[in-house]
């Protein structure tokens, strides 16, 4: 087996354009750094090793130049020298910012990265690794970057078991047999992977914290987990645990975990005093509390911030955060009252907690006010809450978007979500302002995504699968960045730079969230899947389940009211402007038609086909559309390595086959309720 596709995009493969091959490797035949921390260490390494792959060159590493030409390496923080190189772009450098620059000086060319910090330095050899490796030339120099958003984190949903609750690419790659894993070779290859895309924080275990895992931040696990600590330190990324909210009382020390017991105070105190003696620099808490049968403070008839501000008074004096969910519903809803709404629960739980929340508590939220189905909305609580630090949730998993065994390329609809405009304060409050802080100034801010990391050589399952983990990283760096961009730079990074390459695999990964969607439920519905595993069509899966999540088709029509008028209400919990598009039914976006209104087969859609029509066309689509990925794909057999090539035809072939199966559940489902046929006469079994 081949362990190209184990490197991802840090492949390093050797650069085919001559001309710019040689200009850099005569610009960086030595390497010059006075500094020395872990940081700068692992920066000094890539560029090793990243040099060594793309130009075939071993640099000299020297803290003086010994060569005309060099690539001089530093910190704002650690050099002094560095200041007068930059003069005043360094008032532009933040924290985890870094410059590329080209100085001349005696008409002999040096290149210049610096960062404010180590971790900006480090951002900037891989950001110049990748300028060197897609053969973009320094024409674009000097190149100055800072990162959008201040938390750029990686949620794994590892069980100490091995399991990934949601995983679809094996294993874990952080334990075996309820212990912390001892391949820390891996550990550090995933951090770098990690580190390279701008990452810089990550909760190793899943926010359902069972037995071992509230163990983690007791002296059973600490050391271990110490030991991963230091390796993600290593590449600026900070180690966050999930715990278990009722952990006093599950170790058995305590009779209670009420959050404004004293006593209760007093332990998680010790608890953190513990947990920063092994780790000085321990990021804090991830907290899934009274959610899916979590504990959490409802049982002592507390509020979630009673209970995220006792956390975050044990963290503060070590400068630890508070990361709180907001995914919390009512999992037994009763399916004749229309009144009570999941889409409600997140909003109405904390939108009467605003500015409640002690200041190193964040609270994080889905994208959607669901459960990361194919299409919803965004929600509401994004641009609802205003005095709160607020970390956008996105699932990189594809828990209900293929399981990595479809091909669903998810930055565009990362996008969609990132550019929706809340109104929060006017037109022109988008999603990304309000997560980077920019609209609301709150102290923090920023991204999390439930990971697709297991321990598959290929580390996601699917390989193309990566470019989501990938997408999304890029995304946290910077959401103005394109989804065409994210994906060119991708290919580039992990396959080649053959233009016909380069353009066939963009075009297969940008549409490939449509296709998908097409072949599965319709306008924002979702949830047509089975029951507890995802995978797979069950329209009524969920409909007659005790765990309600409804569409509400019968013979007449689908989808739920959710409009203030005769619905759940729900639509009133945007502001104004976006309340009053979600309300009627002539003016709701038609992606989520279903979403918001129980609408009859025979409406007519803007594009002139009635509902039922379009759910045939989108699903023969869907399977086409299949198809043609396919088609696309082997039209690059000659440009991919033989293995990969293989593993993603597999893949694709797979995908047909289960596009079929979708369509035709769905297609015969809908056709039985209302008797009407498909206006083209295509076969519905
Ligand atoms: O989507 C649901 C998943 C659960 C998950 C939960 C959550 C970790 O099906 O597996 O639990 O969301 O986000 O907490």
């Amino acid at each position: 087996k081949s362990t190209s596709m184990y490197k991802c995009w840090l492949k390093y493969y050797k650069l085919e354009n001559k001309k710019l091959s040689g200009e850099y490797k005569n610009l960086l035949k030595s390497i010059v750094i006075k500094e020395n921390t872990a940081i700068t260490q692992s920066a000094v390494n890539e560029l090793k090793r990243g040099l060594a792959g793309i130009l075939g060159i071993r640099p000299e590493i020297s803290e003086e130049p010994a060569k005309p030409a060099f690539l001089m390496l530093g910190t704002l923080s650690g050099n002094k020298s560095i200041a007068g190189l930059l003069g005043r772009e360094k008032q532009n450098l933040g924290e985890e910012g870094f410059i590329i620059k080209l100085l001349t000086e005696n008409e002999q060319k040096q290149l210049l990265v610096a960062g404010k910090t180590d971790r900006g330095l480090l951002y900037g050899v891989f950001s110049l690794l990748r300028l060197i490796q897609t053969g973009t030339g320094l024409d674009g120099l000097p190149r100055i970057e800072n990162p959008v958003n201040q938390l750029r984190m990686v949620n794994h949903w590892d069980n100490m078991d091995r399991s990934i609750e949601r995983g679809y690419a094996g294993k874990s790659i952080f334990y075996k047999n309820n212990k912390i894993t001892g391949n820390l070779a891996r550990i550090s290859d995933y951090a770098r992977m990690l580190a390279s895309v701008g990452i810089n924080a990550i909760a190793i275990n899943n926010v359902n914290v069972h037995k071992f895992e509230t163990l983690l931040i007791t002296d059973r696990y600490i050391k271990d987990a110490a030991k991963l600590n230091e390796i993600f330190r290593s590449y600026g990324i900070k180690l966050f645990l999930s715990i278990n909210f009722a952990s006093p009382l599950s170790t058995g020390e305590l009779f209670t975990a009420d959050p404004l017991d004293k006593e209760v105070r007093k332990w998680w105190k010790n608890r953190a005093e513990f947990i920063y003696a092994y780790m000085p620099d321990f990021g804090g808490f991830l907290v899934k509390a009274d959610s899916e049968g979590r504990p959490g403070p409802f049982t002592y008839g507390r509020t979630h911030a009673d209970g995220a501000n006792m956390l975050a008074e044990a963290l503060k004096p070590h400068g630890g955060l508070v990361i709180w969910r907001c995914f919390v519903y009512n999992c037994l809803q009763d399916w004749r009252d229309r009144t009570i709404d999941r889409a409600k629960a997140a909003y109405d739980h904390f939108m009467p907690l605003d500015g409640a929340f002690a200041e190193n508590v964040l609270l994080q939220i889905k994208n959607g006010p669901m459960d990361f189905q194919v299409r919803e909305p965004v929600s509401p609580l994004i641009g609802g809450l205003e005095k709160t630090n607020q970390v956008l949730e996105l699932q990189t998993t594809q828990e209900y978007t293929g399981q990595q065994k479809h091909l669903c390329y998810l930055v565009p609809m990362w996008k969609e979500v990132l550019d929706f405009d809340t109104c929060a304060k006017g037109r022109g409050t988008s999603v990304k302002k309000i997560i980077s802080r920019e609209v609301f100034k709150n102290k923090y801010g920023g991204f999390a995504t439930v990971t697709n990391i297991g321990d598959d050589t290929n580390w996601t399952g699917h390989q193309m699968a990566q470019a989501n983990t990938f997408g999304y990283a890029r995304l946290a760096w910077d959401p103005e960045l394109t989804s065409e961009e994210i994906a060119e730079s991708w290919i580039r990074l992990t396959y080649s730079n053959d233009r016909i390459l380069v353009d066939t695999i963009k075009d297969m990964l940008l549409g490939s969230w449509r296709t998908y969607e097409n072949y599965t439920s319709p306008l924002g519905i979702g949830w047509m899947v089975n029951p507890n595993h995802h995978y797979g069509p069950n329209v009524d899966g969920y409909e007659y389940d005790k765990w309600g999540t409804y569409h509400r088709a019968d013979h007449k029509g689908i989808g739920v009211d959710r409009n203030v008028r005769n619905g759940t209400g729900y639509a009133g919990q945007y502001h104004k402007e976006v309340a009053r598009l979600y309300e009627n039914v002539e003016t709701c976006p038609e992606e989520l038609l279903l979403f918001f209104h129980y609408i009859p087969y025979d409406y007519r859609l803007k594009s002139g086909e009635t509902l039922i029509q379009y759910i045939y066309n989108t699903h023969f689509e869907g399977v086409e559309q299949a198809e043609e990925l396919k088609r696309k794909w082997e039209s690059l057999k000659d440009k991919v390595e033989e293995d990969v090539f293989g593993h993603v035809m597999e893949r694709l072939e797979g995908q047909i086959t289960h596009s079929k199966e979708w369509r035709d559940i769905i297609n015969t489902y809908f056709f039985r309720k209302t008797g009407i046929p498909d206006e083209l006469g295509r076969k519905i079994y």
